[in-house]
């Protein structure tokens, strides 16, 4: 079952793959035009946060963009997602617009969790995408939730579950995963592993054997494991975990290999301390988006001057974006504490005696 992780290029292989062989010119530009507009809009907040206009984390993407496009690429009406820590670029994939997603790194109240969430909280029901989760693991067992709402209600759908190589030794994933392989659960939980969490490396944070999926077996549950490079390949491997959830309502632990560029998140200086430079060089000179770019190219799928123009796109919307958060209203502090808990927002009982969770 696992693939060659190490594979660094846009292959031939996957491109017969049912999902790839109708895949339209246009579709394909789409997805170069969609990791870009990740790229450009981490590197526009990134200024700001430098420049102190946003605060707390703000971990970005940049290196990984091609797992986020190519898997919402595949991803139907009745499917859902929600991601870890690292979840910028899952929302922007989803559809969220930039510029809510902007005022929220900003803490406005026109950010898409009306400034409460920051860096690590952006969702969208509509979107069928519920959120980042700071906590490392901690939405797996809402992924197998979801799941199994799917299954109740009868809907073909299936739940993608990011995560991060660190949630993987949190006991709350395992007891996630059990009931996953036990419910016979449609959802497939998709590890990013870049190499680290924080600055602990994969090596010496688990006890493995060639990858962190394989430990599915220990539940019965199918397994993959592959690299992030390739769109053809993600898409591939991907649609089949989600086939597998929502025709035959079984679980999928998919493990995709890929680099993040920068620290752990824009503050992390240190990242230089336990990555190598030529390590960072070299992962930088593999990166996804590039290959991408010169695959369309190659084949001439796009011209240069084409893709100067989604560049500039990509870099305007970012740029807007930052407008658009820069109008918008700091929360006062009644708006902080709206929308936080149901009870405290509704003129109930508890809330007219002010006891809303420790009452009798
Ligand atoms: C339960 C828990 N412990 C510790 C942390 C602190 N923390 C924040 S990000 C992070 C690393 C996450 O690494 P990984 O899951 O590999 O995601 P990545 O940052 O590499 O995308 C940790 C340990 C946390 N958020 N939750
Ligand atoms: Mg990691």
């Amino acid at each position: 079952m696992p693939g060659d992780p190490a594979r660094e290029s846009v292959a031939m292989d996957y491109r017969e793959h049912a999902i790839n062989r109708d895949w339209s010119a246009e579709d394909k530009i789409d997805l170069f035009r969609q990791m870009l507009r990740i790229r450009r809009f981490e590197q526009e907040a990134m200024k700001y946060y430098q420049g102190g206009r946003i605060g707390g984390w703000l971990p970005l993407d940049i290196g990984q963009e091609s797992i986020a496009i190519s898997v919402r690429s595949v991803m139907g009406m009745d499917d859902h997602s929600l991601s870890g820590f690292r979840g910028i670029g899952h929302a922007l994939a989803a559809g969220i617009g930039m510029g809510p997603i902007m005022a929220e790194l900003f803490g406005k109240l026109n950010g898409v969790s009306k400034g409460k969430g920051g860096a690590v909280s952006h969702y969208s029901p509509a979107l069928h995408h519920w959120g980042a989760y700071g906590l490392a693991a901690a939405h797996t067992p809402l992924a197998a939730g979801l799941a199994f709402a799917l299954k109740q209600r009868e809907i073909r759908g299936a739940v993608v579950c990011f995560m991060g190589d660190g949630s993987v030794n949190q006991g709350v994933y395992h007891e996630a995963l059990n009931l996953a392989g036990l419910f016979g659960l449609p959802v497939v939980y998709l590890i990013e592993n870049n190499g680290y969490a924080m600055g602990m490396s994969v090596s010496r944070s688990s006890r493995f054997k060639e990858c962190l999926a394989r430990r599915a077996e220990g539940y019965d549950i199918d397994w993959d494991h592959f690299g992030g490079s390739d769109p053809y390949e993600i898409r591939a491997r991907v649609s089949d975990a989600l086939q597998r959830a929502r025709l035959e309502s079984r679980p999928t632990v998919v493990e995709i290999e890929t680099y993040r560029f920068y620290g752990f998140h824009i503050a992390d200086a240190n990242h230089q301390k336990y990555r190598t430079r030529q390590e960072v060089q070299e992962r930088r000179a593999r990166d996804p988006l590039g290959l991408w770019r010169k695959h369309l190219l190659d084949d001439g799928i796009l011209d240069e001057a084409a893709a100067g123009d989604l560049d500039l796109q990509a870099k305007e919307e970012a740029m807007e974006a930052v407008r658009f958060a820069g109008a918008g209203e700091v929360p006062s502090i009644s708006d902080i504490v709206r929308d936080v808990y149901w009870e405290s927002d509704h003129d109930t009982e508890a809330s007219r005696i002010g006891r809303h969770f420790f009452g009798e």
